[in-house]
């Protein structure tokens, strides 16, 4: 038995608003009385957490007087240093408040526009107080119900313009910053912009400071929208643009479950892992993910536990994968190489062309030759099942 004990360089984090979800829900009123910032922090030193992340309101209340301020963040700076947990990332709350209910950098009202990026800068500058080097932006009400209200270039327009105004802003301040977008197709509005991913990562090459912007995938938000999250997360790391993830799960085809990592499609996070870990992903493992509304806090403190050994499990597993010898014997042979088309790899030449249009290819072989993909996943399942 390994020892799936959590440690700081694992680096899991998690956010004030993750063990700190009171269980509302749309048909159901809150399951859990309030916790403090600070009392949350001290729940997740006990879990074995490395950091904890907030949105602006988490740890400050819209409505705190200067005083209530404060005194909150006195609280929280204390629990941190009791507790040895750091702040990596923040972000800004633009969804609960009813100002924002037709978005913050896209809403229609130049008011709410502005008001936006105010609030945004204040958060900001609440987060590097608190030591976070990564800020994300999550625009869950930047969406529409109805295409007649909003045009979607026009949406584009003003996120973008909000985004440049943004880093410019920390680049004035000499922040030491990133920020990194997060993709969801829908939920809370009927359509949300920037659905994907691949959009946030098409985005980013659109900006003013585009070295400044990565992205912050979420399983949950992709799953959503049907896709495989593991390749998103490649696409993103492959281009230096994986800052942060949210790790959760979520059964494909249903509203944003957040879900325990792991708590629903196994072999998918195994292949998430395997991802991060064989490519030495050295940002943190955020679970952005709540208990199931039946808990009370030790239950909420097993779901925090819980996503942090099935990732360490997980690990393991990928560890067993990479050094079981008939996998690996597979792969080699799958990959396989005899050299002889090595005159047509590399760069581009006339000569490399023509030589290849005038190759003969007998392509009945090629298309005969059983691939053992069969044996292969079922040596992996194997290895997730524990019986390898
Ligand atoms: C929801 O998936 C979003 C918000 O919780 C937050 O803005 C962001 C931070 O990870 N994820
Ligand atoms: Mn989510
Ligand atoms: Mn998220």
């Amino acid at each position: 038995m390994s020892d799936y004990t959590p440690k700081p360089e694992h680096k899991f984090t998690f956010g004030l608003w993750t063990v700190g979800n009171i269980g509302r829900d749309p048909f159901g009123t809150p399951v859990r009385e309030t916790k403090s910032p600070a009392d949350l922090v001290r729940l997740l030193g006990e879990v074995g957490a490395y950091g904890v992340n907030f949105h602006d309101n988490d740890l400050i209340p819209i409505d705190a007087t200067p005083a209530e301020r404060d005194s909150i963040l006195r609280e929280f700076k204390a629990a941190l240093a009791e507790t040895g947990l750091v702040v990596p990332m923040a972000t800004t709350n633009l969804f609960s408040d009813p100002a924002f209910k037709d978005g913050a950098f896209t809403a229609n009202d130049p008011k709410v526009r502005a008001y936006a990026l105010q609030k945004t800068m204040h958060a900001i500058d609440l987060g590097v107080e608190l030591g976070a080097k990564i800020y994300v932006f999550w625009g869950g009400r930047e969406g529409t119900e109805t295409d007649a209200a909003k045009d979607p270039i026009t949406a584009i327009k003003r996120t973008r313009e909000a985004m440049n105004f943004l880093c410019e802003y920390v680049r004035d301040q000499k922040y030491d910053l990133k920020f990194a977008l997060e993709a969801k197709p829908n939920e809370p509005r009927g359509d949300i912009y920037n659905a994907t991913t691949g959009n946030m990562l098409a985005f980013i090459t659109t900006l003013d400071h585009p070295e400044m912007v990565g992205v912050n995938p979420e399983v949950a938000h992709e799953h959503m929208a049907g896709l495989n999250f593991t390749h998103h997360v490649a696409q993103a790391l492959e281009a230096g643009k994986l800052f942060h993830i949210d790790l959760n799960d979520q059964a494909f085809g249903r509203y944003d479950q957040d879900f325990r990592f792991g708590a629903v499609n196994l072999k998918s996070a195994f292949f998430l892992v395997k991802l991060l870990e064989d490519n030495g992903y050295a940002g943190n493992r955020h679970f952005d993910a709540h208990a199931y509304r039946t808990e009370d806090y030790e239950g909420v403190k097993d779901f925090a536990r819980g996503c942090i050994r099935t990732y360490l499990i997980l690990k393991e597993k990928a560890a067993r994968f990479n050094a079981d010898p008939e996998i690996q014997a597979l792969l080699a042979e799958i990959n396989a190489d005899d050299g002889s088309l090595t005159p047509f790899t590399g760069g581009y030449t006339p000569e490399k062309a023509n030589a290849l249009k005038n190759y003969t290819f007998d392509r009945h072989p090629l298309g005969a030759r059983g691939l053992k993909y069969e044996r292969l996943d079922q040596l992996t399942v194997e290895v997730l099942l524990g019986v390898r």
